[in-house]
């Protein structure tokens, strides 16, 4: 104890002690408690002219271990970000300089419309890019980007373990482990051969929902995915500033804790480099990485066709786009050309497109073209990279992505904030450091088959701009039966117009409740070939299918039907199933009585009468009522 306090009183010395001594006496006092390494960590602070953390420091022997804590953070803020706290609080300097002189990021750059991959669900040339996106897919890895706290949507879970549809139950992490596992079958089923026959996922998480995923995985077996097939990666916080000189936010709660907040989902690049994880894919030969968010239920359906993209028109970096609505809370996808003649194809943040537009000849900003919806495309943040491309990027940048300071500032002198900011970065940024020879394209598909996020709470859904979409668990729930019955109709089944009905305060379309396993139907050859003859579902039928070989023949269905089989029973299922079937009933989201993930979509499924089977033992089935 008494060689560290020298030790440090000694590494002190070096920094001008007499200087310290009167820029943070209270710290000076307490340097016997510091270890060498904290001493240094005091320097740097004090260095970046934040002397004011220690200027309620009490004396030696009061709040010691508070005093000890907080350079146990401080050690970990300068170890989790790029460049340490030095860099960040450089950056965060220049940021919010930028920022009072209302500097617009995108100056110099003028936006137009880009043009990118267009596809339309079912026709010849989408199954042609699903079927070449399920050859590559076993040479793919997922990262699922799971850290935030989905505020907006108010639900005190992790949305992860909400359920996608309550037809069958299934929350988003099974349906997305599931999905994956069906690709990575599909996959090696076709291209048999050498390469990787595991499809990785690595999944990011925060403080805030790391121990909470890590046991919906663990208390379900990780949904039939092997545990080493998944890693974890936590995203730290950052420190909150409290003026424009970037000076660190004390805790308002513990003043031994600098104040944090999340920076944002572009966090993830500099994990999968730090953590040495993209190292090791493209050391087994891997090609892509699929990058996804935590609640779109329809993704899967876009997934194999946009890594046909990627794979044919040999993209560096591919977005997934869907129409977009003007102002709709999605960032546009937009070529912006700069002065000099640069340019490039990014995501302008659903805040910043309008003002931009407006400021760069188009005096109605952000509004609908003759089509009913923006001319740039909405990014779904769906992101397909060529895994060797962007490892040489990480290996430059380490995965610091450019970031942005969002201050609100008590008046417009702009000199003292509401409340403390921090920095941000999201993950759609990255193609921005890209060298102009990066092949950076993007693909647009029908919303109905590829988006459909629970990110708003059933007031805010509730108060959305009509046709615009409402984003909460009545839609996403809505759009996955929607999407099935127009896949299934593709497919050319009968399947009934919806019927509207309000839910919560939204308006939706109610079709039949269709809910498929992802081994069933993963792409839309997989459906075809398991549809066959005349088959009807009403509107008022709930169907929902399990199993692997499971094939529809002239199939009736007026009522509910389940059916359940392993892999290796295939069963036909045909005639009429007419029963009672399952009701829809309105539920109230302020009715606390009903547990938050049912309320918060506004219905819950009453199972009247349903035709249900279960086939356990490999073998050939046929169920005809
Ligand atoms: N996320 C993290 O993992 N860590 C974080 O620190 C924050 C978030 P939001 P956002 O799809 O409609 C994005 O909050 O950021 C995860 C795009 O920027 O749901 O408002 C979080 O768990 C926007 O361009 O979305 O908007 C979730 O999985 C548009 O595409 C994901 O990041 C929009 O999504 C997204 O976080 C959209």
């Amino acid at each position: 104890m008494a060689a560290a306090a020298a030790a440090a009183a000694d590494a002190l010395s070096k920094l001008s002690i007499d200087d310290l001594a009167s820029a943070a006496p209270n710290l000076h006092k307490n340097l016997s408690l510091l270890s060498p390494d904290q001493v240094e960590l005091a320097k740097m602070l004090l260095d970046l002219n934040q002397a004011h953390l220690f200027e309620h420091w009490p004396e030696p022997g009061v709040d010691d271990d508070g005093k000890r804590a907080f350079f146990e953070q401080v050690s970990r803020l300068n170890a989790s970000y790029p460049g340490g706290l030095a860099s960040y609080i450089t950056t965060a300097q220049e940021l919010l300089a930028d920022s009072k002189a209302g500097k617009n990021p995108y100056d110099g750059f003028s936006p137009s419309v880009p043009s990118g991959e267009i596809l339309n669900f079912g026709d010849e040339n989408f199954i042609q890019f699903e079927n070449a996106g399920v050859r590559e897919a076993r040479k793919a890895a997922f990262v699922l980007v799971a850290g935030g706290l989905g505020e907006r949507l108010g639900y005190n879970g992790i949305k992860v373990a909400l359920p996608l549809e309550s037809t069958t139950g299934t929350c988003f992490l099974q349906h997305y482990i599931e999905s994956i596992l069906a690709l990575q079958d599909a996959s090696c089923r076709l291209s048999q051969g050498e390469g990787p026959t595991e499809i990785p996922l690595a999944i990011m998480t925060s403080d805030d929902t790391h121990s909470r995923t890590t046991k919906l995985l663990e208390d379900n077996a990780y949904f039939g995915m092997k545990p080493s097939q998944v890693k974890m990666m936590k995203q730290e916080k950052v420190a909150c500033l409290d003026d424009n000189d970037a000076r660190l936010a004390v805790d308002p709660n513990n003043k031994f804790q600098i104040q944090t907040k999340p920076h944002g989902h572009g966090d993830v690049h500099s994990l999968l480099y730090s953590t040495g994880l993209l190292k090791e894919w493209h050391a087994a030969g891997r090609k892509w990485v699929l990058f996804f968010q935590d609640t779109n239920g329809l993704l899967f359906k876009a997934v194999p066709s946009a890594l046909g993209v990627s794979a044919i028109k040999e993209y560096h970096v591919n977005s997934l786009a869907v129409p977009r609505k003007a102002k709709e809370a999605i960032g546009g996808i937009t070529k912006l050309t700069h002065k000099d003649g640069r340019s490039m194809v990014i995501n302008v943040e659903y805040n910043q497109l309008d003002p931009l537009l407006r400021a760069s000849g188009y005096p109605d900003g952000d509004v609908n073209n003759e089509t009913g919806y923006s001319p740039f495309p909405g990014n779904i943040n769906q992101l397909i990279f060529e895994i060797g491309h962007y490892l040489e990027e990480l290996s430059k940048t380490g995965g610091s992505i450019k970031e942005f300071v969002n201050p609100k500032y008590k008046d417009s002198t702009k000199t003292a904030f509401k409340s403390s900011t921090r920095l941000e970065c999201m993950m759609q940024d990255y193609p921005k450091t890209l060298p102009p020879s990066a092949r950076v394209g993007f693909t647009v598909m029908e919303a109905w088959l590829a988006y459909a996020p629970v990110k708003n709470n059933p007031e805010d859904a509730a108060k959305v701009p009509k046709g615009n979409p409402y984003h909460s668990a009545t839609s996403g729930e809505m759009a996955i039966y929607r999407a099935n019955s127009l896949i299934l109709r593709e497919a050319g089944v009968k399947v009934d117009d919806p019927v509207q009905d309000v839910f919560n305060g939204q308006e939706v379309d109610v079709w039949p409740r269709i809910a498929w396993s992802p081994k069933w139907g993963l792409t839309f050859s997989d459906i075809k070939s398991k549809v066959n003859g005349n088959c009807s579902i009403t509107g008022r039928s709930t169907i929902a299918i399990k199993g692997q070989s499971i094939f529809l023949q002239d199939l009736a269905l007026d009522g509910a039907l389940v059916i359940d089989a392993v892999d290796n029973a295939e069963v036909k299922v045909g005639g009429t199933v007419h029963n009672a079937g399952w009701t829809i009933e309105k539920v109230d989201y302020k009715d606390t009585s009903v547990p938050e993930e049912v309320r918060i979509r506004g219905f819950k499924m009453i199972k009247v009468e349903q035709l249900e089977k279960t086939y356990n033992e490999p073998g050939k089935y046929s169920l005809s009522p």
